[in-house]
């Protein structure tokens, strides 16, 4: 019963632009959010994860951040922040800010002065490289650009370091100075009264000093998910002993970009890295059994087992293709997904409009804005069916979802058999029953239990247990005799369960 409150949370991540705007503009703000902060209550998430809203140069819509201490003109202010922070504790909802320790806007004071000139006393922030304007120092390779991480500064005649975008130079952690200026940071969020930190990019901060190639076998890849080296580690414990010294169990979730649930694992350190930390490769594994049994059995192996670690389950994110595009577009098969995501052993963490069952926008080419190309999921909430969606504007920053006229957050209220009232369903068995948040866990073979194309787990505590079978394949005997307490299509809820699951459909059942 002494679970963290994050251990027993549902993460409910906004991305401000595209949230609600309270101003009747095209780019969602603070205000919007706190007007809206109802919808999240009747849902019955337990935590907000706020992308970043600070000021920015938007390059990299906020993920270049050019004053950490304070609100973009775009989002509202410091009072606004103060005003929705306190909505969300009034509606008892947690609040984690954004973190970006990797690398600053160019813009940023701090860039700006170490760019001046090559003995100015901040240049040492960042990481800079004697050469030629032809060579690189290596052949690490940037996000979004795919060209050189590198980018030669003609003033000053060095390289500097760029995970990302040129417009986002990486801050040169090897420096106590920023290392105290970011832990300065956090230090101004936390005393307002932040819940805690996403941490943006957590596996990159440290460097190896050699910068040493990356392997052939990797060519192409951007570093930025390949850096995985000893240094990072001292910086995450420091960052982690700073914020348990708050009271009120503070949290750091990183995003740690690696595609290894193995490496993933070594982030949590020896529980004094990171409380949490995204492990994405089961939000890239598609819609088949084998792979999830898989994707699952490493979580256990790596997070749980070898690290004593608790694991997170996402599936969609402002940086990737919504899961229902990418598992082919069918609701069934999303309604489906919000049973891993909210069945699995760990904290789930849930993107703004996956509740809505949306797809990504279709974007049309003069409206493309993202240098990653990540548009599409990132295209405006639906509130309602008018023509404006509840935005107060005829078009926001992006093109509206896929059948935003039917499929908005007005119409899926009204209509009991929607998606949007599934997940309000499951977040409701999950918050009554104590196994679906901290209980043991156990997947189930398919020759036991089920055919090959069915994932099927048990959770259980004192309190009882739950068995939870997905079927990715064809309809399926699953052998747990029992009560459905909620299933995919809403079928048979409450009645015996029949033995047989069709495809692209879940249950939760409570077994006899
Ligand atoms: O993302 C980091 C990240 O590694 C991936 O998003 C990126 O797509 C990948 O490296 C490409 O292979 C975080 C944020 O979530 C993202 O929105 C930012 O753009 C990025 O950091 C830079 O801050």
């Amino acid at each position: 019963m002494d679970a963290p409150w994050w251990q027993r949370a549902v993460f409910y991540q906004i991305y401000p632009r595209s949230f609600a705007s309270g101003r009747r503009r095209a780019t969602g703000d603070l205000a919007g959010i706190e007007q809206h902060l109802d919808h999240l209550g009747w849902l019955g998430v337990d935590a907000v994860w706020l992308s970043p809203f600070y000021p920015s140069p938007m390059a990299d819509f906020g993920y270049d951040v050019s004053d950490h201490r304070d609100v973009d003109p775009l989002f509202g202010d410091l009072d606004s922040f103060d005003r929705l922070l306190a909505a969300c504790h009034g509606q008892n909802l947690k609040l984690l800010v954004d973190l970006v320790p990797n690398h600053t806007s160019d813009q940023h004071p701090w860039f700006r002065a170490a760019r001046s000139s090559r003995d100015d006393p901040q240049r040492d922030w960042y990481v800079w490289r004697d050469g030629t304007p032809d060579t690189p120092p290596n052949n690490w390779v940037a996000a979004f650009t795919g060209g050189s991480a590198w980018t030669w500064d003609e003033a000053t005649g060095q390289w500097y370091l760029h995970l990302f975008l040129p417009e986002q130079p990486d801050l040169n952690w090897a420096n106590p100075e920023v290392v105290e200026a970011v832990h300065g940071v956090m230090r101004f969020w936390l005393d307002r009264g932040v819940d805690g930190f996403r941490i943006d990019v957590a596996h990159g901060i440290g460097k190896d000093p050699a910068l040493p190639d990356d392997p052939a076998e990797s060519a192409g890849m951007p570093h930025s998910a390949l850096n995985d080296t000893t240094e990072t580690h001292e910086l995450l414990r420091g960052m982690r002993k700073l914020v348990d010294a708050y009271p009120g169990d503070r949290l750091i979730l990183g995003e740690v970009f690696l595609l290894s649930t193995e490496r993933v694992a070594t982030y949590y350190g020896d529980g004094d890295e990171l409380h949490l930390s995204f492990n994405f490769p089961p939000l890239f594994a598609p819609w088949d059994a084998g792979r999830w049994r898989h994707q699952i059995d490493d979580a256990s192996r790596h997070i749980v087992d070898r690290y004593n670690a608790w694991p997170t389950w996402v599936l969609s994110n402002h940086d990737n293709v919504r899961h229902r595009t990418r598992y082919g577009g069918s609701e069934a098969r999303a309604r489906a997904a919000a049973f891993l995501l909210l069945g699995l052993a760990g904290s789930p963490v849930l993107y703004a409009g996956e509740e809505l069952g949306l797809e990504d926008a279709a974007i049309p080419d003069d409206r493309r804005v993202d240098p990653g190309g990540r548009d599409g999921c990132r295209a405006p909430i639906p509130w309602g069916g008018a023509p404006d969606h509840g935005w107060g504007v005829d078009e926001a920053w992006l093109p509206w979802p896929p059948d935003a006229d039917s499929r908005n957050v007005a119409a899926l209220r009204d209509d009991p058999d929607s998606i949007l009232h599934l997940y309000r369903r499951l977040l409701a068995a999950r918050r009554s029953t104590t196994a679906l948040q901290t209980g043991a866990f156990a997947r189930l073979e398919p020759v036991e239990r089920a055919a090959p194309g069915v994932v099927a787990w048990r959770r259980w505590d004192d309190a009882g247990a739950v068995v939870v079978a997905v079927n990715m394949g064809e309809d399926a005997l699953v052998g747990v005799e029992g009560t459905v307490l909620v299933a995919s299509d809403g079928v048979g809820e409450g009645e015996p369960f029949g033995g047989v699951l069709g495809g692209d459909r879940a249950v939760l059942i409570v077994p006899r």
